[in-house]
This record gives structure tokens, C-alpha cells and sequence, in this order.
């Protein structure tokens, strides 16, 4: 609490805090529920963000403030926002900054707590996936008339396939905490699928891809939910840039149609939830559908598989690499995820025809 109240003490939060504790499961950042007193003083939440990942911190935070910003103008003239759907907002320091850069070199922000929401890790029922599909649809819709061109590009290249394989090459050659053997089955795995798994990049590539502004991180816990089981505020902004809005269907179907945990050390829980899919696809293309071409809406299946399979790369290379990117649990943690993803993955191919189906039914094209 002490290092956190001096932190605390560089932003213009009104009340005291009173106590503070860890929130989330994120593998990135570190983040902290704060509570004041007195009792009508807002609730905060504190993180820290992780700056040997992302390296243009003033960039990220501009980015944020510029994209909430907009949201909130946005949801302010939307009349009918029946589902009192929120945006994130910043607490400014006391020298009116949108961070804190503390002087051992780490990158603090203050957010308002969105009081009384929630977030879940695994999506217990068809209603919650089609409002989730609803709020990240919501989330690209909102966020359509935002100039691309004044956001920074917080992390190159993060849904690049081609620059993800070249990475595990790179680090399968050099092997540096000596991890590859005894894993030739994963390694051909992904090498089997390298060819296939470019679809989507070759696409946006030729030009036949429209450029959004994506939020890069659709993870289904990224969706706050209010106690009647709203969805009522989109979270985690460090990655909003332009990207192709496939990568945010496909992210939200890997985290939010998964029978098992992202990390399941038992396989055989893990696999694609087709209701879970299709009320998901059903919510997102209530909202965002009618601006999808019909290259998108061709590929929102393959989406899926495309996420999976490039998430259980990124774990996958990052355990062969010493685990330098993801906070890991237990040795081994980052290996574990990447099997999970890849059964995953064998799980959406075998239910693929299926899946289109289900897209197909929902589009009527
Ligand atoms: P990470 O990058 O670590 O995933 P997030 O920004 O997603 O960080 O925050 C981690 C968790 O903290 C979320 O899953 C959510 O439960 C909670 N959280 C974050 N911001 C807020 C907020 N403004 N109000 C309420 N809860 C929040
Ligand atoms: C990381 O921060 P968090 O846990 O929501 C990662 C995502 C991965 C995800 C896998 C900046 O997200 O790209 O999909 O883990 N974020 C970054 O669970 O790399
Ligand atoms: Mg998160």
C-alpha cells in the first residue's frame, strides 16, 4: 500500500484511499482496485503498464485519451444508448498528464472504477456471448469515424502472421534456454498450418481488406458487465490502432466459445462451443454486420481458427524463448496455454463446415 499511496498521491483522485488490491487476470499489466473513503468519493482503479512491451507509452496514452474521448461525445448524442453502455476515464495527474512516470522508470494510469461490474474469464451461457458480441460490435461501430492516421501504432506488426512465424523461427534456431526438443509434434503443428494461416493477412495486403480502428485485444474478459448481466463498458485500450476487425472476431470467439480455460491443463475440456459461437456472431453482426464487406463476412469463421492459432504461436515461441513476454504462474505455464490453444484450434477444424454454417444462416447472403 505505501509504494502505491505515493503513486496515488501524483493524481488529482478525489477521497482517500483506503485499501488497495490486485484485480484481473491479464497477462500484461498489473492492475489495482482502489477504494476510498469517504463513501461517496469515486472507487479507482491504478495500473501499471508494461513498458518492455510497449514502447511509446506517451503514444498509448494519447491513444486512449483520444479514442475514450471520442466514445464518450459519441454515446452522449446516441439518444437511445437503452443498454447505458459506459467508457473508460482517465484521471489526469496533478500536473494535468495523462501518466505517471515514477522515478524507478515505471508508467502509472488512474481509470474511474466502473462500480458494480465484472468481468468473465469463460462465458457461462448464450445470453452473456450474444451481449458480448453486441458490445464489441458497439465498440467498432462507435469507433468508425476515428482518423486512423492520428493513432499510434502501439505494438508493429501485433496481428502480423508472417512476422509472428519468422519470430518462431528465429527463436526455434537459436533455442536459447534449450526447450525445443521433446516438442517436435507442436513445432509441426504449427509449421503444417503456416501456409493456410496467412489467408487473412494476404487479404488485407492486397488491398481487399478494409482498415478500421480495432481494438486488438477482444479477449472476452475485456467486456465489463454490470449485476444484471449487461454488458456496460469495453476495457483494456492499449492495443486500439488500426487493424482488420476479423481479429477482433476471432479473438472474442477464441476466449469467449471455449468449453475449457485458455490455460486448461486438461484437454479434453477444451474445445469450441458452437452455441456459445453462434450467439456471439448473432449479437456482433446485429451491430457492427451491416458495415462488413462481404471479404469480412466471408472469413468470420476463419477467423477464429486464425486467432487461435496465432495466440497458441505467441505463447508457443514465448515458452521455447524462456518466458520473456507473458507473466507465467508455473514453469511450464506458456507451453501449457499453447496446447490448450492448439487443441482449440483441431477442435474449430473438425466443427469448420459447421461454423460456416452458422455465419452463413446468420448473414443470408
Ligand atoms: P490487463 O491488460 O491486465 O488484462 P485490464 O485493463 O483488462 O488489464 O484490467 C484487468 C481487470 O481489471 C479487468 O479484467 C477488470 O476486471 C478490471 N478492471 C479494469 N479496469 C476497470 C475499470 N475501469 N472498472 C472496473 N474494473 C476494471
Ligand atoms: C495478452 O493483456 P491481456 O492479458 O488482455 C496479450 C494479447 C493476447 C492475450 C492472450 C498486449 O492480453 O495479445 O491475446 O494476452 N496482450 C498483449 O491471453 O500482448
Ligand atoms: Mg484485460
Amino acid at each position: 500500500m505505501n509504494e502505491l499511496s505515493s503513486i496515488l498521491s501524483e493524481f488529482s483522485m478525489e477521497g482517500s484511499p483506503i485499501y488497495t488490491t490486485p484485480i484481473g487476470s491479464g497477462h500484461i499489466n498489473d492492475s489495482y482496485l482502489i477504494k476510498t473513503s469517504p463513501e461517496y468519493a469515486p472507487d479507482y482503479v491504478l495500473q501499471r503498464i508494461n513498458h518492455q512491451i510497449f514502447k511509446d507509452i506517451p503514444g498509448l496514452m494519447k491513444n486512449i485519451n483520444v479514442v475514450t474521448r471520442y466514445i464518450r461525445n459519441k454515446l452522449d448524442i446516441i439518444e437511445d444508448n437503452h443498454q447505458e453502455m459506459q467508457v473508460l476515464e482517465l484521471i489526469p495527474t496533478q500536473d494535468d498528464q495523462l501518466f505517471y512516470n515514477d522515478p524507478t522508470g515505471n508508467y502509472w494510469r488512474l481509470y474511474y472504477h466502473i462500480s458494480g461490474s465484472h468481468s468473465y474469464d469463460r462465458i457461462e451461457n448464450a445470453e452473456l456471448a450474444y451481449k458480448g458480441g453486441r458490445a464489441f460490435g458497439q465498440f467498432q461501430t462507435l469507433t468508425a469515424g476515428i482518423d486512423p492516421e492520428i493513432l499510434t501504432v502501439t505494438i508493429p506488426r501485433f496481428h502480423d502472421i508472417t512476422w509472428r512465424l519468422g519470430k518462431f523461427d528465429e527463436v526455434l534456431k537459436i533455442d536459447p534456454v534449450n526447450r525445443a526438443h521433446g516438442l517436435s509434434k507442436e513445432i509441426e503443428f504449427v509449421l503444417s498450418r503456416s501456409g493456410t494461416m496467412r489467408a487473412i493477412h494476404e487479404l488485407g495486403s492486397r488491398g481487399d481488406l478494409p482498415l478500421r480502428i480495432t481494438h486488438n485485444d477482444t479477449k472476452f474478459n475485456n467486456i465489463l458487465f454490470d449485476d444484471e448481466n449487461n454488458a456496460v463498458c469495453i476495457i483494456d485500450l492499449d492495443t486500439v490502432m488500426p487493424g482488420y476487425s476479423l481479429y477482433d472476431f476471432g479473438d472474442a470467439i477464441r476466449t469467449g466459445a471455449n468449453t475449457g480455460a485458455e490455460d486448461d491443463a486438461i484437454l479434453e475440456n477444451v474445445g469450441i462451443d458452437l452455441k456459445l459461437f453462434a450467439a456471439y456472431a448473432k449479437g456482433f453482426l446485429k451491430v457492427a454486420g451491416p458495415a462488413l464487406t462481404r471479404n469480412e463476412l466471408d472469413h468470420l469463421a476463419f477467423s477464429a481458427k486464425f486467432m487461435t492459432f496465432i495466440i497458441g504461436l505467441r505463447f508457443f515461441t514465448d515458452h521455447i524463448n524462456g518466458d520473456n513476454y507473458y507473466k507465467i504462474h508455473f514453469p511450464g505455464h506458456n507451453l501449457q496455454r499453447a496446447r490448450a490453444q492448439f487443441k482449440l484450434l483441431e477442435s474449430m477444424e473438425a466443427q469448420f463446415n459447421r461454423m460456416r454454417e452458422i455465419i452463413g444462416e446468420l448473414v443470408r447472403w
